[in-house]
């Protein structure tokens, strides 16, 4: 019972959590904000590029029609009744999550944070609201069904953990420049 909220909950985010990762991979280039400074600190920094976004981006689309083509067999496997992806929901989850990243750049250059410095908090959710905000906007049939309020909890405890490893993770391979 609890289980089977947690397996499809996760799965139901797994789009949303490829995309910050794969920027990670694919950053660099012209930066969003074109180096534009806005009360003496950039808009939103090196940090976020075309490249990184739209990447990201279309990695977790991608990862939607992957998983559409296996929910059948994972789902028995698993015994969980787990979410198919429609186009709308895999956008609002990749796009949503880019986002919300790009939201809080915009919120630490706000408040004097350089490019790359921590804001615990914010750095594990600021893509999950953004996730989920615009899952809710581009296929709202489908966020009601799959994001009831205790899936939207088990969303909000659990993605923390699993962006801090993952992060340290990314660190220690070196490709992520800092570990949060
Ligand atoms: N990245 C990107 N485009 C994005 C998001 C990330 O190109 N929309 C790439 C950048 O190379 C970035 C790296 O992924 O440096 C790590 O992402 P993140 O930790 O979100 O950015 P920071 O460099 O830490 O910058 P910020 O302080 O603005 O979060
Ligand atoms: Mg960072
Ligand atoms: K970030």
């Amino acid at each position: 019972m609890v289980g089977s909220l947690v397996a499809s909950a996760l799965w139901a985010m797994l789009p949303a959590y490829v995309p910050n990762n794969a920027a990670v991979l694919a950053g660099g280039g012209r930066p969003i904000d074109g180096g534009r400074t806005w009360n003496g600190a950039r808009v939103l920094g090196d940090g976020k590029t075309w490249r990184g976004t739209a990447v990201g981006t279309a990695v977790g689309v991608l990862l939607a029609l992957v998983l559409n083509a296996i929910v059948d067999p994972a789902s028995t496997a698993l015994g969980v009744d787990l979410p198919t992806f429609p186009l709308r929901a895999a956008v609002g989850l990749a796009l949503g999550a880019m986002v919300g990243d790009i939201g809080a750049s915009f919120l630490k250059r706000r408040s004097g944070r350089e490019r790359g410095a921590a804001f615990p908090g914010l750095d594990q959710l600021d893509f999950v609201v953004g996730a989920l905000a615009f899952a809710w906007l581009l296929a709202p049939a489908w966020f009601d069904e799959w994001f009831t309020l205790p899936a939207i909890a088990v969303v909000v405890v659990v993605t923390p953990i699993l962006h801090v490893v993952t992060n340290v993770i990314g660190f220690a391979l070196g490709v992520k420049n800092e570990p949060w």
